[in-house]
């Protein structure tokens, strides 16, 4: 079967779409045997756009190429991918078959149709004409589906995604990208997992939010980026919790899930400013360099600094460069160089950026910052005050908080501890104690030591300690938020008999869990050094359950923290299984490798079969892990 339209679909939208131009006539997406079958469909239906990709190449010439039209004909010979059986069943209200059939459980199918771009495209080619003509592709069909699956190249996914995400407004509807980092024609291939998860996600859940789903992973598409050309696990979304996650069960997470459809009627703004640019600092900047960057036909920038959004206080070579360009009313954007964390003006060098009304990034990744500065320009470009409002907005949850929101008057702590009270007033003194704990937990949060610290000049005898109205204690306040000063300074206050470094929440966790649920080493290091056990509340089958579950989810990081707070590696869980033959059957080789080079760890233990790490190994074909445990076992026996 091809999908293939007769027309270069890839070709730049202005001239496809064009209604003056008589010789490019419009082309429909679906024919009108396409259209009448979906009309008669009443089961999920998803459109899926294939733009290309790693996910349908194969190599050719020495070097992994696109396919044209291949992928829709080989997805329909997957028994997973297609059910041929229900397909049948489908002969009357789709005579061409144009759609496949994706199997669920309850034998129910999610009616997907692939439309296939011409030419297919490595990510890398992709540029606005293609974000546009996607969504122009969307706009003209969206009524007639359920959800959309965007197949796309990894290296730029996050760009699109972000893009996108800005040019549909009100989207009511799921669009899922997703891509593969083994082509799906391979055994190993990553691609049919993330294929059938995003139709599931299209097809079935009313997220609306242009997102990416990639290893059982589902982010916020404008906080994604790719950290990693080679592991399965290709993004990271370091300032955003996934929107939802494939165990066992699909856990959506739909108390953060962005929706801003019941603001109007959906709409595709296709305008995006092009003049847009990124100028990241480094030590040996000069500012001819700099002017370069900033000069015309540059209308904005994201100018990506250092640390919490930090520029050199003894350049005023740059920041006269900087002034001038934001003068000449360039849109500048500071995003920090940092993969996690937000910009905020806290150190002397960085109120030179505010105070020339440069717009803080907050937390946005470098991919959403750009895509934002083209769609605001794009819409508002007459009105640089707007800009600059738009800019501090959160506008599909690309940052985590509305800059220009107005914030909660900060509490007049002087006012509070110092004002003299009559200590014979039981209230005054019952109310100023009953507020304490509360701008303990404050301090805690936003690891702000100056404040903890005059709270306790003023108040000398004060008990930090407390159970919080959370149900937590500052230091759980504090392992949560990665606050490490203030972290050290409770910790150094607690008196030493009566530690407070093991001491459990309302729910029976310590810091010492929530700081490896961080994966903050710092934190780990600094609860372990006064103390902290792992074994002071969990028991060892239960720190096995956690290993596993780390294995199992691919979460190499967080098995690296639990190592850290000293867990044992080799330690099973309560059905007796160990982290390495969960490792071995999930193919995770970086933990396989991980644990093998710094665990103790007895490679004869065996699963509820009886069968041993290596025999798991060689019956799946996993040859790299094979390789590990012999180079393991030789080692061993030297
Ligand atoms: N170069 C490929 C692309 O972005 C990488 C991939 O898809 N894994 O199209």
């Amino acid at each position: 079967m091809s999908t293939n339209p007769s027309v270069d679909l890839l070709s730049p939208v202005s001239m496809r779409r064009s209604s003056s131009d008589v010789l490019l006539k419009h082309v429909t997406l679906l024919n009108a045997q396409t259209q009448k079958t979906l009309s008669k469909l009443t089961i999920p239906k998803v459109l899926v756009l294939y733009t290309g990709g790693t996910i349908g190449m194969k190599v050719l010439r020495n070097a992994y190429e696109p396919v044209t039209d291949y992928l829709p004909d080989a997805l329909r010979d997957m028994n997973i991918m297609h059910n041929v059986q229900f397909a049948e069943t489908m002969n009357v209200i789709d005579p061409d078959k144009s759609f496949l059939y994706l199997p669920l459980a309850n034998e129910e199918c999610i009616a997907y149709y692939i439309k296939e771009y011409v030419p297919l495209l490595d990510s890398t080619n992709m540029t606005y004409d293609n974000y546009i003509h996607i969504a122009l592709d969307i706009k003209e069909v969206y009524n007639l589906f359920d959800g959309f699956v965007i197949l796309h190249g990894t290296d730029t996914m996050s760009y699109t995604a972000a893009a996108l995400s800005f040019m549909f407004e009100n989207l009511s509807k799921p669009v899922v990208l997703t891509g593969s980092q083994i082509p799906i024609f391979e055994t190993r291939s990553d691609g049919r997992d993330n294929l059938i998860g995003s139709l599931l996600l299209a097809g079935q859940y009313r997220i609306p939010e242009v997102t990416i789903y990639f290893r059982n992973r589902l982010y916020r598409g404008n906080r994604v980026t790719k950290t990693d050309c080679e592991g399965l696990n290709a993004f990271e979304s370091y300032n955003c919790p996934t929107l939802a996650e494939f165990r066992t069960k699909i856990q959506v997470k739909w108390d953060i899930v962005f929706d801003r459809s019941s603001d109007g009627p959906f709409n595709v703004h296709t305008n995006l400013n092009r003049n847009v640019s990124l100028l990241r600092l480094f030590p040996g900047i000069t500012y001819l360099t700099m002017r370069q960057f900033l000069e015309p036909p540059i209308q904005a920038v994201v100018l990506q600094t250092y640390g919490a959004g930090n520029l050199p206080s003894n350049r005023p070579d740059l920041i006269e460069e900087l002034r001038k360009a934001a003068e000449r009313d360039v849109l500048i954007v500071n995003c920090t160089q940092c993969a996690k964390g937000s910009v905020y003006y806290a150190y002397e060098s960085a109120t030179a950026l505010q105070k020339m009304g440069v717009c803080s990034g907050s937390d946005m990744t470098i991919e959403a910052a750009l895509m934002k500065l083209s769609y605001v320009l794009g819409k508002y470009s007459s009105d640089m005050k707007l800009m600059k409002v738009k800019m501090a907005e959160s506008l599909r949850g690309e940052m985590s908080a509305s800059l220009n929101k107005v914030v909660c008057p900060t509490i007049n702590l002087t006012w509070i501890l110092n004002t003299p009270i009559d200590q014979s007033d039981e209230e005054s003194l019952q109310f100023r104690q009953s507020l304490l704990p509360w701008l303990v937990a404050t301090c805690a949060q936003a690891d702000d030591i100056a404040t903890l610290q005059k709270i306790r000049q003023a108040q000398a005898n004060i008990n930090f300690n407390v159970l919080l109205p959370s149900g937590s204690m500052p230091l759980h306040v504090c392992a949560k938020h990665s606050a490490l000063n203030c972290a050290e300074l409770l910790l150094r206050l607690s008196a030493d008999d009566q530690p407070i470094v093991n001491e459990p929440d309302q729910v029976g966790f310590t810091a010492l869990f929530y700081a490896i649920l961080q994966e903050n080493e710092d934190m780990i290091d600094l609860l372990v050094g006064y103390g902290a056990k792992l074994t002071s509340t969990l028991k060892p089958s239960e720190i096995g359950m956690y290993l596993c579950n780390c294995v199992k989810n691919n979460q190499f990081n967080r098995l690296k923290a639990w190592h850290r707070a000293s867990a044992d590696l080799d330690q099973a869980d309560y059905d007796g299984r160990t982290p390495l033959l969960l490792a071995v059957s999930y193919n995770s080789l970086e933990c396989v490798r991980y644990l093998l080079e710094n665990g103790k760890i007895d490679i004869s233990w065996s699963d509820s079969r009886g069968m041993t790490p290596m025999q798991i190994a060689k019956q799946r074909g996993f040859d790299s892990i094979v390789q590990l445990l012999s180079a393991y076992a030789n080692e061993q026996s030297k």
